[in-house]
């Protein structure tokens, strides 16, 4: 499956969690709309949450559904996600 889908006006990115983020380090262009689709694949860890305070989501995340949350792209830099007790991490740079 192609981690990265990029066109000119969107750029979307495919994370597959099974007791971890992969890939857990997103590279996405300043000022194309973003989107990341999460899909859990099994039960391993506490993933069933993801969230960003810096990104500005938080999902629930069911075994085998893809659950699509928008990233802003105005700022670059680097910007963290984990999973709902801070125990797993990825993280989203923007340049
Ligand atoms: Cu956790």
């Amino acid at each position: 499956m192609e981690e990265l889908i990029m066109s000119e006006n969107k750029q979307t990115v495919n994370v597959t969690v099974a007791g971890g983020y992969e890939p857990s380090v997103i590279k996405l262009k300043k000022g194309i709309p973003a989107e990341i689709n999460f899909k859990r694949t099994n039960d391993q860890g506490c993933l069933d949450v993801v969230h960003s305070n810096e990104l500005g989501f938080s999902e629930k995340l069911p075994i085998n559904v893809t659950k699509t949350v928008q990233v802003p792209t105005d700022k670059s830099g680097e910007f963290g996600f984990s999973c709902g007790m801070d125990m797993f991490k990825g993280k989203v740079e923007v340049e």
